[in-house]
């Protein structure tokens, strides 16, 4: 009996997944395009991460207002297609992943543990991602906590598998350089193949393979932009008539507007219902209770502005309500307060809501009472919510009952 040569079996490997589209100058453009869609990901996460637990030195943004909209939209769209791409540029490289022996070197055991690392974080990250935003979360652990610290994961890897790739990467960045090699690489192989390859060449001024190579890329574009267009809808207007596949539809709901956790769910709809609902203004120890009347009473004011979910759908409102720095004069409380703020949710993450100061003095914050040119449904809020410029939908709590000036 004889044993298995590793070469043998790297050999045979390697003439099995051949392929003119598999190539280092591919998996560079995959590399390059894939670049992008993570790097767009990863500053608009740090963003959401920031308004969502903000560092001490966060600024926040209040205008333009939809601000948060256009970087979550950018998230989701970006997560999504980085699907696409991340497959492309695994099936590039996989008969690489698979070459023998498994570790030479500690360089190349690093180089091999990055990749791992990388492949593994990513695959997580874009699968957890992608079934976050259609409402599933089939998982133990906290989702943002996760999602936060994978992207810090791939990053990390990232970095050290471009480290150690550095110099296939600089010989493969220029196309033109890369076809010069090839046309080289071509005339100097066996006299038949070589006539045979440099009289193509001659022909079409390619080398083999190049074309091959276009036509992929072109799949994988072609592929990537359609995943892009049939579920950007839920995030940006202009393409909503071809959202085809995202969870969420604009002008769909209650008065217009989705709806991502009802009253029943959040077991609110007696409470919100209730006929002796009042909001409670707390400020230096003493509170001051305001009926829906007389939250009707004062000045109403009308505002146009987004929903945005972090899980990706957002839609413009109007909503109509009285300004939260009104509220505060009424109880003689400075505008430029920090804000806690209770719904009237028994239990669950977005009962309890800090708002800085910046939304706070700003005049577009409201009290909402009304959107789209009707008392707020209950799925929407009943009797009051908050809408603030520029914040993630989370922050924008439903229900109210509390509002403490700190
Ligand atoms: N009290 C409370 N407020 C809440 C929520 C909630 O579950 N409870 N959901 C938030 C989320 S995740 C979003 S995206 C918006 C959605 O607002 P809408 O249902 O009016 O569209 O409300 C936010 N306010
Ligand atoms: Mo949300």
């Amino acid at each position: 009996m004889q044993r298995p040569d590793p070469q043998k079996i790297t050999e045979a490997l390697a003439a099995r997944f051949s392929s003119p589209t598999r190539s280092t100058r591919l998996t560079v453009v995959l590399g390059r395009w894939l670049a992008v869609s993570f790097t767009i990901c990863f500053v608009t996460g740090l963003f959401s991460h920031g308004l969502q637990n903000p560092p001490s030195w966060m600024f926040f943004p209040t205008s333009p207002v939809w601000i948060y909209q256009l970087s979550q939209g950018l998230h989701v769209t970006s997560g999504i297609a980085s699907i696409p791409l991340l497959l492309a540029k695994l099936w590039s490289v996989y008969p690489e992943l698979l070459r023998w022996p498994l570790v030479k070197s500690i360089p190349h055991a690093l180089e091999r543990a990055s990749i791992a690392l990388f492949i593994a974080s990513s695959l997580l990250q874009l699968t957890t991602g992608l079934i976050n935003t259609y409402k599933w979360y089939p998982w133990p652990f906290p989702f943002r906590e996760t999602h936060y610290w994978l992207a810090w994961v791939i990053w990390g890897s990232l970095l050290l598998h471009i480290a150690v790739k550095l110099p296939a990467i600089m010989t493969n960045w220029n196309g033109r350089a890369v076809r010069l090699t090839e046309l080289q690489d071509a005339g100097s192989g066996s006299p038949a193949a070589g006539t045979e390859a440099s009289s193509i060449a001659g022909v079409t001024g390619a080398a083999p393979g190049r074309w091959s190579r276009r036509a992929f890329l072109a799949g994988v574009g072609v592929t990537t932009g359609a995943v892009v267009l049939t579920t950007a809808g839920q995030s940006f207007s202009w393409l909503s008539p071809l959202n085809l596949f995202a969870p969420r539809v604009m002008g769909t709901g209650p008065q217009s507007v989705p709806v991502n956790r009802t009253a029943t769910e959040a077991k609110v709809a007696d409470l919100a219902t209730s006929a002796h609902w009042s909001l409670e203004v707390t400020y230096q120890g003493s509170s001051t209770t305001f009926s829906l009347a007389e939250l009707r009473a004062l000045p109403q004011h009308e505002q146009e502005l987004p929903i945005a979910c972090v899980e990706g759908w957002s839609q413009m409102a109007r909503w109509r309500g009285v300004r939260i720095r009104d509220l505060l004069s009424a109880v003689g409380a400075p505008h430029a307060s920090v804000l806690r703020v209770t719904s009237l949710e028994p239990q669950g993450p977005y009962r309890l809501m800090s708002m800085p100061a910046e939304y706070v003095q700003d005049e577009r914050t409201l009290v909402a009472l009304e959107l789209n040119g009707a008392v707020l449904d209950v799925e929407h809020g009943y009797p009051a919510r908050i809408i603030a410029p520029g914040r993630p939908g989370v922050l924008q709590t439903k229900w109210l009952h509390t509002v403490e000036v700190l």
